[in-house]
């Protein structure tokens, strides 16, 4: 249970490059809700336009059939999720949606493969689709699974700006959601990743069934990377009929909005992006997710596979809160 500190005035904030501990983060996440999100706000205030928001669109390049067992996926092949697994979508067709999203206002085209890992020919067809996204001016992001060393600096050496790579949760929660790779196996990627040149977009999933420590404990992880990521997805689990987390317990919107805050402190200026799960939340909750410094979101009416807002209901709560498009 959550116990509320009443004393803000201890409550410490590591200097820049210093690493945060579980005790320090949890002594922020516990702070009274009103004293958590000034401090965010004013944490959002020096590093960014807190009515700017960084609009990213999903494609899902390759969906289903994926040989890994998350238990929240809806392409994993372990689950009875009823969904059609497909090839790799040609480049034309990339191409075509991804010009739709740039005119819809995107900045970011971000491609997903269900994939364990890329084959070595992945990896030609997929810089070949760098290429062309690139070409039409948009930023590039990938998720495609495990990276080794001499395939991210090949995705660098071809223009790929971002991968997305999340530790998902806490490493002490990690096993109960996914056994087929480990936290371990995360890291690496991110490592070779950064190494390689690219920037980092890394975060998690809540409502899985973790603990609230679990939550702080990601974002620890997170926070403390040789570099933190440059883009921080936090997403809201989207229950999927025939996966083990399909009747997961349900976040509490203030529990989630303390994450964001807590995301916003520990990593100022890195983007926070209020991802996945976006179709369950009121205006109300999302508005106060923007105040606790989430700055990026998904635009598009499908993520991967599930849903996601129509434009026009997130053209509708923008207006009403004065928000625009970086
Ligand atoms: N196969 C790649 C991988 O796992 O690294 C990339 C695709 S994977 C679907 C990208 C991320 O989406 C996952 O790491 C997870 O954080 C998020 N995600 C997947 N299914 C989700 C769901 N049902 N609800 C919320 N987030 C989800
Ligand atoms: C991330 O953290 N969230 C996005 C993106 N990275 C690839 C994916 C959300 C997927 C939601 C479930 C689905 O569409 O299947
Ligand atoms: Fe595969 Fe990624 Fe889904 Fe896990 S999250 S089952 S790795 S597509």
């Amino acid at each position: 249970m959550l116990e509320l500190g009443n004393d803000t005035a201890v409550v410490p904030t590591p200097a820049a490059a210093t690493q945060w501990t579980g005790e320090a983060a949890w002594s922020v996440y516990r702070l009274p809700f009103n004293d958590l999100l000034f401090r965010a706000q004013s944490a959002h205030r020096q590093h960014f336009d807190p009515n700017r928001v960084q609009l990213s669109r999903l494609l899902n390049i390759k969906t289903g059939g994926c040989p890994e067992d998350c238990g929240y996926c809806s392409q994993s092949s372990h689950h009875a999720t009823g969904l059609a697994a497909s090839k790799l979508l040609d480049v034309e067709k990339i191409v075509a949606e991804a010009r739709k999203a740039k005119e819809g206002g995107a900045t970011r085209y971000c491609m997903g493969a269900a994939w364990r890992n890329p084959k070595p020919r992945d990896i030609d067809a997929v810089i070949e689709i760098v290429g062309a996204v690139k070409a039409l001016g948009l930023e590039t992001c990938m998720t495609l699974g495990m990276l080794d060393r001499e395939q991210s600096d090949r995705l660098s050496a071809a223009g790929l700006d971002y991968y997305n790579h999340n530790i998902d949760t806490s490493e002490r929660y990690y096993p109960s959601v996914i056994s087929t790779r480990s936290f371990a196996d995360r890291l690496e990627t991110l490592d070779n990743v950064r190494q390689s040149g690219m920037k980092v977009c890394c975060g998690g999933i809540l409502g899985m069934g973790e603990s609230e420590n679990d939550r702080v404990d990601m974002l620890v992880t997170l926070a403390n990377l040789p570099e933190p990521p440059e883009s921080v997805p936090i997403n809201m689990l989207i229950p999927i009929p025939g996966t083990p987390l399909a009747d997961a317990a349900p976040i509490g919107p203030i529990e989630f909005v303390r994450i964001i805050a807590l995301a916003r402190i520990m990593m100022p200026v890195s983007f926070v992006r209020l991802s996945a799960g976006r179709s369950a939340m009121t205006d109300e909750m999302q508005a106060l997710c923007f105040f606790a410094g989430a700055n990026s979101i998904f635009v598009g009416d499908t993520l991967l596979t599930a849903g996601n807002p129509e434009d026009e209901a997130d053209r509708k709560l923008f207006r009403r809160l004065g928000l625009q498009a970086l």
